[in-house]
């Protein structure tokens, strides 16, 4: 049986442009602290989990494990909540100060959602969501053949793994949960859309970065050319994402923690661009082999369009100098290039202009970047 211990409890996450918003995410320890998203549930397939939820907010709080059968609390199936046949909660609930336990055997592997199921307009775009990953009965990183997402012969083989998470702050909503007053949702207008819980571009920084202690996740994806990159999509926000790499298109092979296959039949598509629904997952191949690039035919690529090599203010580049991989060049004068060995960036982004700014400020937002590297540590792009 595998446990898991949840805290859920408050705090403050940082946004790019300087401000603090005060938020409700969830802990793995008593006394760390919490985190928005909430920390990745790594499953197996067929294992038995149970997940211990201590409750140190004002209000009640509970777990939704959307896609997983067979959910019990206490010996019996988790139910909807009523007091005076009015409905508080979607399921059991622990009260502030409470501890609950809920237990299920995840049945299929794939990527899924866990949130808040009392008051969730409220509770969920506060930050009490995060993200779960079922591994297959089979898997095994050691070996290529069982490195899968759904499971061997499913075509699902990966060589890096990233999981990003969609979420929406509308900065009055958390103000007035701060200070105990309502909000009324008419109003709900978001100021800032997050990957992991960051907005670009603290996206593209590291996990566990010191100063960013409540955000924890970086969601810059990192490969070599031709790898097997398995994104992971999850929509936690109120709002549809309509998210996109550039360099090469994604190869949809799992929606909403379903193989795309029907027995022998592959029913995998490519995309350029999905809309990620609220509350809907996402599993992904993404290969660059951009324009036959492979390392024994190092043909330049294209030279970058000028709207592509800029970033934040004017002056600052990614550009390498060189359209060669892993070759650093000139750049202009006067102009500071981030870029570390001559890797290629390729933006992923939602589609949609208002979402990829901080409070109206671009860039920003629901952006990082996909970095191409000549050579990368294999463990990189490790789901922990
Ligand atoms: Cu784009």
């Amino acid at each position: 049986m595998q446990v898991i211990n949840l805290w859920a409890k408050d705090g403050y996450l940082s946004t790019p442009d300087g401000n603090s918003i005060y938020f409700w995410g969830f802990s793995s320890t008593a006394d760390g602290p919490s985190q928005i998203p909430g920390p990745h549930l790594i499953m197996r397939q067929g294992e038995p989990v149970t997940i211990n939820l201590t409750n140190t907010l004002p209000e009640p709080v509970s777990l939704l494990f959307p896609g997983q059968p067979g959910i019990t609390s206490a010996g019996q199936p988790v139910q909807p909540q009523y007091i005076d046949n009015k409905l508080v909660s979607f399921t059991n609930y622990a009260r502030p100060g409470e501890t609950i336990s809920y237990t299920f055997t995840p049945a299929r592997p794939g990527t899924f959602l866990y949130e808040s199921g009392t008051n969730p307009p409220r509770q969920v775009p506060m930050g009490l969501y995060g993200g779960i990953v079922v591994r297959p009965a089979d898997y095994n990183p050691a070996v290529r053949r069982y490195k899968t997402a759904y499971g061997a012969e499913t075509g699902t083989e990966f060589d890096r793994e990233y999981l990003l998470i969609t979420g929406e702050i509308k900065p009055e909503l958390h103000r007035a949960v701060e200070q105990g007053k309502p909000y009324s949702f008419k109003n709900y207008k978001p100021r800032y859309w997050m990957l992991n819980g960051r907005c670009a571009p603290d996206t593209m920084l590291m996990d566990n970065v010191v100063y960013l202690p409540h955000q924890p996740y970086g969601a810059m994806i990192m490969a070599q050319p031709g790898e097997r990159v398995l994104i992971r999509y999850i929509g936690a926000g109120i709002a549809h994402h309509p998210l996109h790499p550039h360099g090469n298109h994604t190869r949809v092979i799992g929606l909403d923690g379903y193989l795309l296959r029907n027995g022998s039949t592959d029913l995998s598509y490519k995309r350029f661009t999905v809309l990620v629904g609220a509350g809907q997952t996402y599993d992904q191949i993404y290969q660059w082999e951009g324009l036959g690039y492979t390392p024994d035919n190092p043909i330049p690529t294209i030279l970058p369009n000028l709207r592509n090599m800029g970033i934040g203010e004017p002056g600052w580049t990614l550009w390498s100098g060189s359209p060669y991989l892993g070759v650093k060049g000139d750049v202009p004068k006067g102009v500071t290039s981030f870029n570390e060995m001559g890797e290629y960036y390729f933006m992923l982004h939602s589609h949609e202009e208002p979402q990829i700014t901080n409070w109206g400020e671009f860039p920003g937002g629901m952006m990082t970047m996909i970095a191409i590297y000549p050579s990368l540590s294999p463990t990189v792009g490790e789901l922990k």
